[in-house]
């Protein structure tokens, strides 16, 4: 057993493989809009909401296009989004997803999905482990996106823990803010460089040891 009692994940890049199908898809975007745009610039995009990628993609090609555009051009890259989406199965989870989720339930803790994307429902269909979690966010319901706590703090609200009580896991440096902000425990999954803040970093989800962290704070 342990102290904690709530395990709260990011889904794209923690749980899922769905980080590259982001990318892929702001990439046809930025490339018609000839915005030089590469996976070093994504990593500032992880965890960030749709219209927020879109205004940092155009900063970079400092391009300015009037709202209603912009907002075409969101759905746009959804639109790309959902077609990858639709080809996912269990297959398209991360090597040792579903294995750390089962951990959590195996050592009592209650668990949910902290993540930004609007799609988090869609895809966790078709991962097939939408039944794993007690609780997903509504990415689209908070107020303020990450790196603000909110949609953390909305977890940890509707599972009747206390923050301090929960620890969270992440791959953008976003996402760690947000639940330090949170007041969680905050694990970086990927380059501790870019997740410097967090309590401790596994390079991947396979190597994330929940034990460890329980054992450490
Ligand atoms: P959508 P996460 C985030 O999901 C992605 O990291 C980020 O790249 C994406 O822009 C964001 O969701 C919004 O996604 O356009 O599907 O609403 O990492 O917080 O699970
Ligand atoms: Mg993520």
């Amino acid at each position: 057993m342990t102290r904690f009692r709530a395990a709260v994940f990011d889904l794209d890049g923690v749980l899922a493989d769905s980080a590259v199908a982001h990318f892929a898809a702001w990439k046809r975007i930025a490339d018609d809009l000839s915005i030089p745009f590469d996976a070093e610039a994504n990593e500032a995009l992880k965890g960030v909401d749709r219209m927020g990628s879109l205004r940092h993609i155009l900063a970079l090609g400092n391009v300015t296009l009037p709202e209603a555009e912009m907002v075409a051009i969101a759905t746009r890259k959804n639109g790309y989004y959902l077609d990858a989406v639709a080809a996912m199965t269990p297959a398209d989870l991360l090597p040792g997803a579903a294995a750390l989720v089962a951990r959590a339930r195996a050592l009592g803790m209650k668990t949910a999905i902290a993540s930004a994307s609007r799609n988090a429902p869609t895809l966790l269909a078709r991962l097939g482990i939408a039944s794993d979690f007690d609780f997903i966010a509504d990415a689209g319901a908070v107020a303020a996106s990450k790196p603000a706590p909110d949609i953390f703090l909305a977890c940890t609200e509707a599972l009747g823990v206390a923050p301090g009580d929960a620890i969270g896991f992440e791959d953008s440096a976003a996402g760690i803010e947000a639940i330090l902000a949170a007041g969680m425990i905050a694990v970086g999954i990927g380059v501790a460089s870019t997740l410097a803040r967090a309590h401790i970093v596994f390079p991947t989800t396979a190597e994330a040891d929940l034990d460890a962290v329980i054992a450490r704070f």
